[in-house]
Order: structure tokens, then sequence, then C-alpha cells
């Protein structure tokens, strides 16, 4: 045996009794460290992860897997930004493929849904330079007149950074009054990756990781719960992940104001970064479990289906996963126009349901905050179709 095979087995058997004691912090539910988190992003095998964030994911949720019946609604994509990751947004170049609804338009969506069980509308967009904060608030008044149930999750930080910013207003105030017309919670997006450094290069000129942090934080002050992202994949390294997870890990010491965090896996498809690879499967199951592993404080880790496919939604519900988002009804173009799987993201009730089933999960319907809705383990759908 020569000195480079004795160093290997050496430093293997290090990292295994490294890996060890970080299992044993997680059985004794004990929080794990930044460094202990680099190192299973480098060095953790996949099945190993899998035993563990499936141990974390069924202590917190058992064998639940939820969802809701949501739709989505985009009113542009003309947008005062420039992120060199998004395919979507039209205004410094091909602004003859942008859209605007118009507010009738976006009434006439709400009005489409007249007497169908969805639970959620989900309304975010580009940052349109003439759509203001009391044109949204408005608007959102007017939604919940047609729909007082609905639960209204709308408008990503950066959206509301600009709104508040043109109205001169602080981020209290302008939250203060989206809520009073009617506004329930935040949805995670605009996150991107905290690090100041890499938003530089990747979205330099919206909202700083400071402003997203503390729009987040002034919402969950005033009652308003959201939810969290991270877009990995693409330039950053894996310390950039794990420091990304702990600046939300802190606020929700903070606030408990998240609901969910979304891992949401880089498309390069229509964008300016099309030159940089997607990463595999294995790698977002491996960062869906390790997510699972360092956000000990937060209840659920969504994989959002429509940007992942429909299989490796499946198999991420081994690896931390235990919420599915929702029905969606092929109603946003973020990622279909970012080369996701789905190119026309729609699934009924049903369908969803069996794709959990299929892998021995208990499907269950929620709302935005997670009350159970129906839990779907004996339910008949053929029934549902002939009272119907
Ligand atoms: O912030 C844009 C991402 C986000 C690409 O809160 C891309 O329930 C991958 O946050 N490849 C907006 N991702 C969407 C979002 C979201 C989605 C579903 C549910 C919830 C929720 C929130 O989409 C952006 C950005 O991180 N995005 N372009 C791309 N090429
Ligand atoms: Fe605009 Fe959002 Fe696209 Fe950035 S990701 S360019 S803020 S629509």
């Amino acid at each position: 045996m020569n000195d480079q095979h004795i160093n290997t087995i050496l430093s293997n058997s290090a990292i295994a009794s490294d890996l060890k004691a970080i299992a044993e912090k997680v059985y004794a539910h004990e929080r794990i460290s930044f460094d202990e988190t680099v190192l299973l992003y480098n060095k953790a095998e996949l099945g190993y992860l899998g035993v563990l964030a499936n141990y974390i994911r069924e202590q917190k949720n058992g064998n639940n897997v939820y969802f809701n019946r949501n739709f989505h609604i985009e009113p542009t994509n003309i947008c005062v930004f420039d992120c060199k990751f998004c395919s979507y947004s039209r205004l410094l170049k091909n602004k003859e493929e942008g859209w605007e609804l118009s507010e009738q338009q976006i009434i006439d969506i709400v009005k489409k849904y007249d007497g169908q069980p969805v639970t959620e509308v989900h309304i975010v967009g580009g940052v349109h330079p003439k759509m203001g904060l009391m044109y949204f608030a408005n608007l959102i008044k007017k939604v919940k007149e047609i729909r007082p149930d609905i639960h209204v999750k709308a408008f990503t930080a950066v959206e509301l950074e600009y709104m508040c910013r043109k109205a001169k207003v602080s981020y209290e105030e302008g939250l203060r009054i989206l809520k009073e017309h009617g506004q329930d919670s935040l949805p995670g997006g605009g996150a991107e990756i905290f690090d100041e450094e890499l938003r530089k290069q990747i979205c330099e000129d919206k909202c700083t990781a400071a402003e997203w942090l503390e729009i987040h934080e002034t919402a969950h002050k005033l009652g308003m719960p959201s939810n969290a992202t991270m877009l990995y994949g693409h330039i950053e390294k894996f310390e950039h992940r794990v420091d990304h997870m702990n600046r939300l890990r802190n606020l929700q010491d903070k606030t408990k104001g998240f609901n969910t965090f979304i891992p949401l896996k880089f498309r390069n498809k229509g964008n300016q970064m099309s030159n940089i690879p997607e990463v595999s499967v294995v790698e977002d199951l491996r960062n869906y479990a390790i997510s699972r592993i360092f956000m000990d404080n937060f209840n659920h880790i969504k994989a959002y289906w429509p940007m992942i496919g429909r299989t490796t939604a499946q198999l991420s519900l081994s690896f931390g996963v235990d919420d599915i988002d929702g029905t969606i009804d092929d109603s946003t173009k973020i990622y279909s126009m970012a080369g996701a799987e789905d190119q026309n993201p729609a699934l009924t009730t049903e369908q969803l349901v069996e794709l959990i089933k299929q892998v021995g999960r208990t499907p269950i319907e929620r709302d935005t905050l997670y009350n159970v809705i129906t839990d779907y383990t004996n339910y008949d759908f053929a029934k549902e179709k002939v009272s119907a």
C-alpha cells in the first residue's frame, strides 16, 4: 500500500467520522452548522442524505405530501430590471413579445374560476414602470370582491421594493396598504442568491439581499406570512447556498413568518446565462435533502413541479420534500419560457393525488397556511364526477 493510498483511506475515514457526527446531531434534533453543511454538499452521498432528510421530513410531516388548488396571474412580463437568468422579461429586448393585461383581463381570469374550489391566487410578474402600489392595491381589492374566500399571495420583494420606492412610502406603509386592500401573504421569489458579489453578476439592478430580507421581516411583523426561495445551479458555489439558507434560517428564528422554503433549479433556455449547463437530477435531490437538514426551523420544503418535472418531483418526496405546490392550471409562463419540463403546467387534483399515491405518500390538499382541507387517502373521485 503506498502513501497516497493510506492518505486517501485516512482522509476518507475522517470524513466518515464527520458524517457520522452530523447524523448523530440530526437524530438528536440538533441544528447543524455552516461548515457541516458545506461538508455535506462536498462529500455526502445521495443515499446518506436521503436517509437523514427523510427522517426529518417524517418527524415534521409524517407521510403527508401537501398541495393546493391554485392559479397564477402574471399581469405583465414587461420589467425594468435585467436579471441575466430571466427568460421572461421583455423591456430591454424583444419588447414586441411583452404582454400587459388590463384590469378587466385580470378580473376575467379570476371570474373564470367562479364556482371552482381554488383556494389561492398567486399574483407575480415583471416590474412594470407604470403599474404602481395603488394600482395593485385596488386590483387586489377587486379580486377579493369577486372571491372574498380566496387567499391572495402576491408580489415578490422585488416588486414590493420598486412599488414602495416609486410611491415614496416605507416598506411598512406599503405593505400595510396592500394588506388593508386584501393581500394575505408574499411569495418567495426574487431572493435568487443572497451573496452580494454574485448578485452583482446575475441581477445587479434589483433589490438587494438586505432589502429582500427587510421586506419579508416587515411583512412578518404585520402578520403577513411569506415563502422563501433560492435559485441554485448557476454560478454559485456550495458556500453561497449555505450562506443564503443561513440568512433565511436566522430570520426565521426571529419572526417564524416563513411557511416554506423552495429551492428553484436554474433553467438555461432563452436567457443570458444559457451557456451555463443545468445541474443533474442527482444534484437537485442532494440540494433538497441538504436544505431539509439545514433549515430546521422551516416546517415545509417545496418542490415546484412545473420547474423540475413530475418524475423528479416524485423522487424529491424521498429527499426531504413534503409539498409540491398546486394544480396551477397552466397559468404561469415563468418556467416554460426558461425551458422547464412542463411546457403547459396543469394537473387536475386527481392527477396530483395519483402522482403522490404512486410513491406511497399521503396526498393532503392544504390551504396557503397549511391547514388541511382534504385528506385524499380514501377519496373517491368517481363519486365527485357522478354528483357534479
Ligand atoms: O425569483 C426566474 C425564478 C422566481 C428562472 O412562493 C428562474 O409559492 C429558474 O419565486 N430558472 C419567481 N428559475 C417564482 C417564484 C415562485 C414560484 C413558485 C412558487 C412560489 C411560492 C414562488 O423564479 C424568481 C427566480 O428565482 N426564475 N428565471 C430560470 N431561468
Ligand atoms: Fe424582472 Fe423578475 Fe425577470 Fe428579474 S427575474 S428581469 S425582476 S421579471
